[in-house]
């Protein structure tokens, strides 16, 4: 558990929730609220209980990316290659490494590092009024949190350029259209829906889901042929878990199936 109170941290039916909390700030990110985000995604990775994360932010925003105040260059040449290294990339190797689903609301404006972190979960949802910014290039600055590697893949280069080069604002119902995210709904229906889909995920079969979220991921590098092997390699271990034999037990008894996660 984090004892930051920069991240709200809540475990309830399996879902670990993640509350971003510098809302003054927009979420804004400090070294303290780094290390807060990181002992979470730890937890979620350490704690069997948690089958789900859900990533959201309190106040009017989602995240506004890293506190500039913080990086102020006025103040002495910032090492800014530090604070990715030790903060932003191990955050994204987190979320992308963790076996378990992701669920990112966006619940407001989701600038620089703040856009990419929501872009690397595994299932984002916006609010419509939510707004996308790659703020990077408003201070000089390149995309960082891995946004150079998954808006190409999201949206093609034309658009991925267009995007960090403008930093002009996307919209929640835009960037669903394009398949940046996975849906825009109602402001005010965000959290009942962005909950009760890591709810319904956090029930499920957790080692398949996050074989599956693997696989997924891998093909972004993989050949064919290395693919089909992975996907043998990781069917040969999903067939040996208890929630595929209670999958298959409930089908054939026509009940719902109770996943334990193992
Ligand atoms: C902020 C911030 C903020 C501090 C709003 N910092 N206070 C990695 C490595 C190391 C260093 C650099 O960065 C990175 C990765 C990055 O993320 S670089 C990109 C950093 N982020 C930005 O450039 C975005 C800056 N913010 C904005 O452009 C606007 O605030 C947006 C478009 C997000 C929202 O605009 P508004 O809705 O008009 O809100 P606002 O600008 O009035 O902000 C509300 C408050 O939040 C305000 O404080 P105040 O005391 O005046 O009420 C802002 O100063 C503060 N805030 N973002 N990043």
């Amino acid at each position: 558990m984090t004892n930051s109170d920069t991240i709200l941290s809540a475990l309830a039916d399996g879902v670990l929730s993640l509350t971003l909390n510098r809302p003054d700030k927009l979420n804004a990110f400090n070294e303290e609220m780094h290390v807060a985000l990181r002992t979470g995604f730890e937890r979620a990775h350490a704690d069997a209980d948690v089958r789900a994360v859900l990533l959201t932010g309190a106040g009017r925003g989602f995240c506004a990316g890293q506190d500039l105040g913080d990086r102020d260059p006025s103040k002495g040449v910032p090492d800014l290659g530090h604070t990715i290294e030790t903060y932003y990339n191990p955050l994204l190797r987190l979320i992308r490494s963790l076996e378990k689903p992701v669920i990112c609301a966006v619940n407001g404006v989701a600038a620089g590092a703040g856009a990419n972190i929501a872009f690397a979960c595994d299932i984002t949802l916006a609010a419509r009024s939510a707004r996308f910014i790659q703020a990077f290039a408003k201070i000089g600055l390149v995309p960082d949190s891995g946004g150079t590697w998954s808006l190409p893949r999201l949206i093609g280069e034309a658009r991925a350029k267009a995007l960090t080069l403008t930093a002009e604002p996307l919209g929640g119902e835009t960037a669903a259209e394009w398949g940046l995210i996975w849906r825009a709904v109602d402001d005010d229906t965000l959290m009942d829906e962005a909950v009760a889909l890591a709810t319904r995920l956090a029930a499920g079969p957790t080692r398949g889901l996050g074989m599956t979220k693997r696989a997924i991921q891998a093909a972004a590098t993989n050949s064919l042929d290395q693919q089909l092997d992975l996907e043998r390699d990781l069917q040969r271990e999903a067939g040996r878990s208890a929630d595929y034999a209670e999958g298959v037990s409930a089908f054939l008894e026509k009940r719902k199936a109770e996943f334990k996660g193992k």
